[in-house]
């Protein structure tokens, strides 16, 4: 595609290892079971965070799995052509991420009762996560200037924040749905993380627990090769690193706003999010 990416009902994708009726058989096609566990998040929201999180919770702590299995084998992606041929035929329960947004999520979703766990973050964060990781990745360098985010355009993948956030919000308070943030998981990561194995029904020894804090934090996942992208070095991602695993702090948007694209962030984010209530949004 001329701007980088492949289109599907109005959502760009990235043009690499993304197909229309890939999006279209997932949608129509692709059956949860009552067992699996999906995670869900916009872009650059921690996505892979929880999932290094949840692998941990599935091996009571231990990092064996974590250490030898690519992330994208673990919890593959169903709306990626590689991640939907992987686990179209899985046996068993299944980790299963997606970026979509709930209208391009496959229908079966509705009627299982698989677990789902939304993770949200900062649009401002996520804005500056994809600002730096998207400029890495080649087929974006046309599109990605930070202000696309914004109004009118939304020429960023998975298109929205403002329209994902609602799409999935709308399944709050729904038994099998789990809404975390980014910013509560770095503020209280023991708490959140108990609160996911219970959810998972999951139950975990202290020891088990410290060491899913340690193998899931910033550091060790950084230089957890299974889990940093830097097997997809040189193939989707920039010689130099593509980085994953860049700063995993909170507010980093401080740094690089100007007050002037600040008050303008402010101002599209109570116009657009107006009527949802202020505390599904823990940060500042
Ligand atoms: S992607 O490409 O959309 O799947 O990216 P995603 O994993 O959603 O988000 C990447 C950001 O998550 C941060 N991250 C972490 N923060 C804290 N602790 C841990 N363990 C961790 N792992 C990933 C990562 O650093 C990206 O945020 P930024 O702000 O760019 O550092």
């Amino acid at each position: 595609m001329s701007d980088g990416y492949v289109w599907f009902e109005g959502i760009p994708f990235p043009s690499m290892g993304y197909k229309p009726e890939v999006l279209r058989e997932a949608r129509e096609s692709f059956a949860l079971k009552d067992e699996d566990v999906l995670i869900l998040t916009y872009p650059k929201s921690g996505t892979n965070w929880l999932i290094e999180i949840v692998c941990l919770v599935y091996s009571k702590g231990d990092p064996k799995w974590i250490q030898s299995v690519p992330i994208w084998d673990r919890s593959p992606w169903v709306e990626a052509e590689y991640g939907y041929n992987s686990l179209k035929d899985k046996e068993g329960p299944r980790l299963i991420t997606s970026h979509l947004p709930i209208q391009l999520i496959p229908k079966s979703l509705f009627n299982s009762k698989a677990k789902v766990i939304y993770l949200i973050r900062n649009p401002r964060d996520v804005l500056m996560s994809g600002y730096f990781f998207f400029g890495m990745y080649p087929c974006f360098h046309q599109v990605c200037k930070y202000p696309l985010f914004l109004p009118p355009q939304y020429a960023v993948p998975y298109g929205s924040w403002f329209d994902h956030t609602h799409g999935w919000m709308s399944m709050r308070g729904k038994e099998n749905f789990l809404i975390l943030s980014y910013e509560e998981l770095k503020r209280d990561t023991r708490s959140i993380l108990e609160m996911i194995s219970q959810f998972l029904g999951k139950k975990l020894e202290p020891e088990e627990l410290n060491s899913i804090l340690k193998n899931s934090s910033f550091h060790v996942m950084k230089e957890n090769n299974m889990s940093n992208f830097s097997l997809l070095c040189g193939q989707f991602l920039d010689e130099k690193n593509g980085i994953l695993l860049r700063k995993g702090i909170t507010g980093d948007w401080k740094n690089h706003f100007t007050v002037a694209q600040a008050e303008a962030f402010d101002r599209i984010f109570q116009e657009k999010m107006a009527d949802l209530p202020r505390e599904l949004f823990p940060w500042e």
